[in-house]
This record gives structure tokens, sequence and C-alpha cells, in this order.
């Protein structure tokens, strides 16, 4: 006979499958068409951004990693241990789990809205360290931030790596930094991840790389609509685009209608004319300056920061 591991997996669902469904179609109706990047998280799409995390092009999460090996004895020391460690968009655990020899979190709380695949990520990290209470929570946090009871309040670190805070607009991440702020607690902090301006020529290769993963990663957002919409977007009709605008600090990504092209959903649809474009991601570059002011304005009080020797990417740690 095995041991038998429990653990509380808890499934929530901020908004019910209406209110997504009144999303998708406010973004497609509209004059200049739009999709929120979270929907490019499904099962599939989840393990697309785990591959492109790999990719030699795409070094946020490879410079991010660097900067937590290098520094983990100091943030280890800032931190604390035996913290409540709240992982929002958890996706496989890996970030997470490699900080668990240095912080010796009683608790593991991995967020992420793409359930399925943080069901199994978390199963199989719990066999791996089965004295870590483990709560994985299926939720859009992106809204509120209100966590379950089961969710300890002291020594709260929210850790929000990979630079995912650039998918808001500098204003909706000033307000989610407020909300994390709150959730904290007086003895809480932040542990994040941003990526830096810098050289288009290294920015854009990051989002659109040779062997076409990240066309990939765009391309499925459209089957996730499928499901969710009923509708009959076909990925061969659209074209994968990625470009820095720099007057914004942000990466752009795009579908591109590759020829007139029409599209059926449950109760409508939508005429795209060649060379339409939906918008499905942006991700928003920071100064280091900018950054740490807003970590100030959000009511973050004391913040070391560690970097690469590039400057390319910052990992900040900020009290409650
Ligand atoms: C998960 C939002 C940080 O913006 O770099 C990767 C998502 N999009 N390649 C990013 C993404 C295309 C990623 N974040």
């Amino acid at each position: 006979e095995g041991i038998s591991l429990s653990y509380g997996f808890i499934q929530l669902y901020q908004q019910n499958d209406d209110a997504v469904r009144a999303e998708l179609r406010e973004g497609l109706l509209d004059e200049h068409p739009w999709i929120s990047p979270k929907y490019l998280y499904d099962a599939l799409g989840s393990k697309l951004f785990a591959a492109i995390c790999a990719l030699p092009e795409y070094y946020p999460t490879r410079t991010e990693q660097g900067i937590l090996q290098e520094n983990m004895r100091a943030i280890g020391k800032s931190v604390g241990r035996g913290v409540t460690l709240i992982d929002l968009g958890a996706g496989d655990c890996a970030k997470a789990a490699k900080l668990f020899p240095a912080l010796q979190p009683a608790q593991y709380v991995p967020v992420d809205i793409s359930v399925e695949y943080l069901r199994e990520a978390v199963s199989a990290l719990q066999c791996l360290h089965p004295q870590i209470q483990m709560n994985g929570i299926g939720m859009d946090f992106s809204g509120s931030l209100d966590l379950p009871d089961e969710v300890r309040r002291e020594k709260r670190l929210f850790f929000y790596p990979g630079s995912s805070i650039g998918n808001f607009t500098p204003e909706q991440a000033a307000a989610f930094l407020g909300n994390v702020r709150d959730a904290c607690g007086r003895d809480g902090g932040l542990l994040i991840g941003v990526d830096l301006i810098k050289d288009p020529g290294i920015l854009e290769p990051a989002y659109d790389d040779a062997i076409g993963l990240t066309a990939a990663f765009n391309l499925n957002m459209l089957q996730h609509l499928n499901v969710l919409l009923g509708a009959d977007f076909r990925p061969n009709d659209w074209r994968h685009r990625a470009r820095f605008h720099s007057g914004h600090g942000r990466i752009e990504m795009h579908l591109e209608a590759r020829s007139e092209v029409q599209v059926r959903w449950n109760g409508g649809g939508r005429l795209f004319h060649e060379g339409q474009w939906i918008h499905t991601e942006s991700s928003y570059k920071y100064t280091r300056e900018a950054f740490l002011a807003m970590l100030e304005r959000a009511g973050f009080g004391e913040v070391r920061c560690w970097t690469d020797p590039n400057n390319w990417f910052l990992v900040c740690h900020a009290r409650a």
C-alpha cells in the first residue's frame, strides 16, 4: 500500500459563463477588436506558454530565474521563513517551487485561470513536498483578489513573477498593486518580477520567435474562443503579429486576417476585412524608476530590488 496524499483544491469561478461570453462579444464587436490576454490560457495555451519560456529568444523567464538564483539568500533573508506563498498566475508552479528550499513556506497557494492545467501541476508538486500545505485556486484574479478562508492570513507573500504585471495597462497595474497591498496584511509583502524597456531588437524576437511557438500560442486563442463562444474561427485565416510600440512602452500582439474572414458565434458574428486585426495582448515594459514609483503609490513600504548584469529584468520585494 502507498501513502495517500490529500490536498485541498479549491475551484472558484469569479466570472460566470455569461459574463465571459459578454466580455468576449464586446471585444470582438469593437471598432478596434480586442480579446483579453487571459483567454490565451486554456489547457493547451498553458502548455504552449511553458514551452515559450524555454525558447532562446524568450529571455524574461531565464533572466528572472538567474536573478532569483543569484540572490536567493538575500531574498530569503528579506522575505523570511514560513510564509503563506500566494502564486498569482502559477501555471506549472515551477518558478515558485524553486523558492521552496529558501522560503520553506507554511502554505502554498497557486492561483491560475487555467484550472485543469493547475490541478495537474499542484498534485505533482504536492507529492514532492508533502510537508507543505497546498491549496490550488482556479480563478481570474484580475478583477478581485478575494481569497477563500482556507488561505492563511499570516505572513502572506504574493509572488507575481515573469512580468505578468505587464498585461495590465499602467493604470490597471497601479490599481491591481493596490489590491495586492490590501490583501497582504501588515506582515505581508510582494515578490514581483518586471521586464525592463530595452532595444526592440531584443524585445520583438522574444514575441515572434523563429520556430513559431508564440504564433501558435496566439492562434490557439481562437480555438479557445471557439469553445467559449461556440464560434467558428479557423486559425489558418489569421496571422500572428508582434511589435514594440516605444511610445506606449509595450509589445502588442495581434491576430491579423489574411483575407476577408466571416466569423460566426452563438447569437452573432462579424465580417473582418483583409488586414484587420484583433488585439490579443499588450505586454508593458517599465523603467526601474517608473516601476518603483508605482509600488510606492500602491502603498508599499520598504522595497528591495535585484537585477541581472544587462539590466534587462527587475525583481523586487516590497513590504506591505
Ligand atoms: C505571461 C504576460 C508575462 O507578456 O511576456 C509570452 C506572455 N506572450 N509570449 C509576456 C507572453 C507572448 C507573457 N506574460
